[in-house]
């Protein structure tokens, strides 16, 4: 007897054209004859990466009732934290594929080479495993996101120089938000498309292709106000201008990837900027906002440090940060209308 999930699945299958991610990357490639296959293995690995991160962080607040963080788990094994998790996850999804030249995470403070007994490949890939993870005790959604480019230096193996590179140059970028459903959302420069994870049958579904911001945009600004006094004066205007005469409705999650994909999909502004603390924001360039930065931009937003495109700056570190304001074009435009005006 087929379980009713399945019997709907297929019965949606039959009745629709239910395209996997599997099925949608063979489609797309199909567009470039020149294509080895290789980034469609890849974002094949990172879709298989986050199903298991999806099902460890959906059992997350089981942990209580199987065995703590401390302890082991009920399968004698030592209980990772999440993010350590997720970050082993990805790589090891990754490192034996011949795809990968190296990588780079949030996680590790060097660059991780693919180890020797392992051929390497063309692409660079950096990842942020598990963003927001300090949400996890609250249930609040978090995400992984991801980057990749080509290799560009002269050996076998990536190295540092082939993971500094400006966002213009990422071959591809997305995120995967662990909510109330787990949704894989990327662009290769060709728009950017949404898939749903069935857990049912363990198949990510497309359920947003060609995402759009949508235009007019909802009015909302997203940003942590409780750092009002740290930030400039230009700032202070421009945030007290949303709030008042511009009519501006207000959302913060707390947690990058989710207020992100809300602004993608409703529209708005979000802004981690600078301030008196933190000169250079708070989020890092690399793994969080070069990648959400390509993505934004693909679905016809745009995303700037306030004076300048994101996917324009050369990174100097791995872990370096950088102001961030992104989302609807004519908000974007607008935050820097106010911060050029200077303090
Ligand atoms: P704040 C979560 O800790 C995170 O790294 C991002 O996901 C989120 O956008 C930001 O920090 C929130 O920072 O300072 O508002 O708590």
């Amino acid at each position: 007897m087929t379980p009713p999930a399945l019997r709907e699945t297929l019965g949606a299958m039959l009745q629709s054209h239910v395209v996997t991610i599997s099925r949608f990357l063979v489609d797309q490639q199909r567009l470039h004859p020149e294509a080895t296959g290789a980034f469609t293995d890849l974002l094949g690995d990172i879709a298989l990466a986050a199903k298991v991160i999806s099902r460890e962080v959906n059992k997350a607040g089981l942990v209580d009732i199987l065995g703590s963080a401390d302890d082991e788990n009920v399968h004698g094994e030592e209980q990772q934290k999440l993010d350590v998790f997720a970050n082993q996850v990805v790589i090891r999804a990754l490192d034996h594929t011949g795809n990968v030249a190296c990588m780079a995470s949030e996680e590790s403070e060097e660059i991780i080479p693919i180890p020797a007994k392992f051929e390497a490949g063309e692409y660079v890939v950096i990842f942020d495993p598990l963003d927001g993870s300090s949400n996890i005790d609250v249930n609040v959604s978090i995400g992984t996101i991801f980057s990749f480019h080509r290799k560009q230096s002269e050996g076998e193996r990536g190295v540092l120089e082939d993971c500094l590179q400006p966002g213009y140059r990422q071959v591809a970028a997305g995120y995967v938000l662990y909510g109330s459903s787990t949704m894989l959302v990327y662009t290769s420069g060709a728009g950017v498309h949404g898939f749903t994870l069935d857990p049912s049958i363990g198949e990510f579904l497309l359920s947003h292709p060609h995402m759009r911001i949508p235009e007019p945009p909802s009015k909302v600004y997203s940003i942590n106000e409780a750092y009002y006094r740290r930030w400039s004066p230009a700032q202070q205007r421009l945030v007290s201008y949303l709030k008042g005469e511009g009519g501006f409705g207000s959302r913060y999650i707390g947690s990058f990837v989710a207020d992100i994909h809300r602004t993608l999909l409703q529209g708005g502004l979000f802004m981690y900027p600078a301030d008196n603390v933190n000169p250079k924001g708070k989020l890092r360039l690399l793994y969080e906002a070069a990648p959400m930065a390509m993505v934004v931009e693909q679905a016809g937003g745009k995303a700037s440090d306030g004076y300048r495109s994101l996917l324009e700056i050369v990174p100097g570190s791995l872990h370096e940060r950088t102001p961030l304001y992104m989302g609807s074009a004519e908000f974007v435009e607008l935050a820097e209308g106010y911060l050029a005006e200077g303090d």
